[in-house]
This record gives structure tokens, sequence and C-alpha cells, in this order.
């Protein structure tokens, strides 16, 4: 067996969440992540002895038998770089999604984020789109949270307002952003709302809460996310001042087409 502390994945998970919480997004123990892993990346990492079976509270049959490296609830992402084999855990799917062997971590006893059925919900649906999608994200960026207090939670009118903030905004999330209302959080009602959202949109924002940031790697994943606050950022600072410039709609069609990206056409006027 290979130490599990120098895995890649084990390694790429301390560096994001710690560098999410120097960005402020993750307060205390506020958000989580999930990784989806192949057996041939976990197996020469651990055994395979199951140490703990944890119920998930509900079914997932397209994710039976896959692997997930998943934050723990009430884990402060701070803590995470320090001590992963407390705030994390390795956890194989089984039951049809109802229950998670957990291989590694959660040493306390601890068990996954209380927004896992949002997470496996989310990791189902796209993987329908897209088979190479690993990574689900959730986290509480100020400049975005912000926003969602102080504009329409229209999720056309929201989209576009972020496209304007940044010139890149529209080639970085061309598919833009599903907005959902607040919901209460940990339950698998936001769970199948998120995967919803999640059929059409690799972010979703949670109004008044956070946002949800699904992607193939974690940097593809991390760089949507930072993508969006920086717009949320540029709009709480102007959002009170007179707008003398904007990026017009026209011009948000020539940089789509520029780069080649597939925009919801439907979200420009
Ligand atoms: O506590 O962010 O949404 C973790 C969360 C819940
Ligand atoms: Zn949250």
């Amino acid at each position: 067996m290979k130490d599990i502390y120098t895995a890649p994945f084990v390694e790429e998970m301390r560096k994001t969440t710690a560098n999410m919480y120097r960005l402020g997004w993750d307060e205390r123990n506020g958000g989580n992540v999930s990784l989806l892993l192949e057996e041939s990346q976990v197996k020469d990492y651990v055994d395979g002895a199951v140490l703990r079976e944890i119920p998930t509270g509900f079914s997932c049959p397209e994710l039976d038998g896959k692997y997930f490296l998943v934050t723990g609830t009430g884990k402060y992402f701070k803590n995470v770089q320090y001590a992963p084999e407390v705030n994390l855990g390795l956890v194989r799917l089984t039951d049809g999604g109802e229950t998670a062997q957990l291989l590694w971590g959660f040493t306390d006893g601890g068990k996954f984020t209380s927004e896992f059925p949002a997470h496996m919900m989310s990791h189902a649906a796209r993987l329908k789109i897209d088979p190479q999608n690993h990574v689900v994200m959730h986290c509480h960026p100020a400049n975005l949270l912000a926003m969602t207090y102080v504009h329409t939670l229209d999720e056309r009118a929201f989209t576009r307002t972020l496209w304007q903030m940044c010139t890149e905004c529209i080639v970085v999330f061309p598919d833009g952003v599903g907005v959902l209302p607040w919901m209460l959080c940990g339950t698998n009602t936001i769970g199948e709302a998120t995967a919803g959202k999640m059929k059409e949109f690799r972010l979703v924002i949670w109004g008044m809460h956070g946002i949800y940031g699904a992607g193939k790697t974690m940097d593809e994943t991390f760089g949507l996310i930072e993508t969006v606050e920086k717009a949320a950022q540029i709009y709480m600072l102007t959002a009170h001042l007179p707008r003398v410039n904007t990026i017009r709609d026209d011009q948000m069609v020539e940089l789509a087409e520029y780069f080649g990206v597939n925009y919801r056409k439907d979200f420009l006027n």
C-alpha cells in the first residue's frame, strides 16, 4: 500500500480547500467538496476494508460502486490541510447509493457533509451530460452572496449581469448560471432542485446562501466559481454608482463567436 497522504487526490483536496478558505469562501464549516475517483486511482492507497457503513438517506443507483473523496460535516476548510484524515473521508457508494462505505478518513467518528444529497445528485446529473465530470464544489463567496440580496434572482437577468461584469465571463461560463430561491439546506429537496438545475448549468446559485459548481477537474470547477465571484465583486463595486459604460449584448455575441463557445442565446437581448 502506498501512503494515502501522498495520493494526488488528497493533496489536491488539501490545496483546494486551503485556497477556498484563504479567499474567504468558506468561513467556519461553510462549504463542501466532493471528488469522484476511479477504482484505479484509489486501489494503491486503500485495501478496500470497510471501516464503517453510513446510511446516505437517499437513493442514487447511477452512482452505485463509485468512489468519492468528500469533506466532512461540521469540519472547517481551514483545517483540512493540517488533518485530512479527520476532515475528509473516502467512501464507496453501495445499495443503490443508500449506503456509503467508509474506506479512509473521518477518524473522529464523523461523516460526510450535510450537503451529500446535493453533491451526489449533482454528480449523477452532470455525468449524464459530461462523463468526465468529477467535481462538485459548494461555497459561500461574499460578493456573490451580497449580489443575491440586491439583484433579481431571475436566472436570465442574473447571468446577463454577470456576463456584463468581466469580458471573459461569457467565454468561461457560456451556459450561464442557474438560480434557486432561498431553500432549507442539507435536505434531499434542495439536492433534487440543485441536480435539476445541473442538467442545464455547471453553476447553480442558492439565493442568500452560496454557489454550486461542477466540472471535470478541481481547477476547472474552482475557476468557474472564481470567475463568477469576480464578476459579482465588480457588480457590488459598481451597482450603487451611475453606469456610464457597459459590455453590450452585440459585443458579448462577438466574444462568444470569436472564442467558439456555445452560449445561452436566449440570455441576451
Ligand atoms: O455547512 O455550507 O450548506 C456546510 C454548508 C451547508
Ligand atoms: Zn453552504
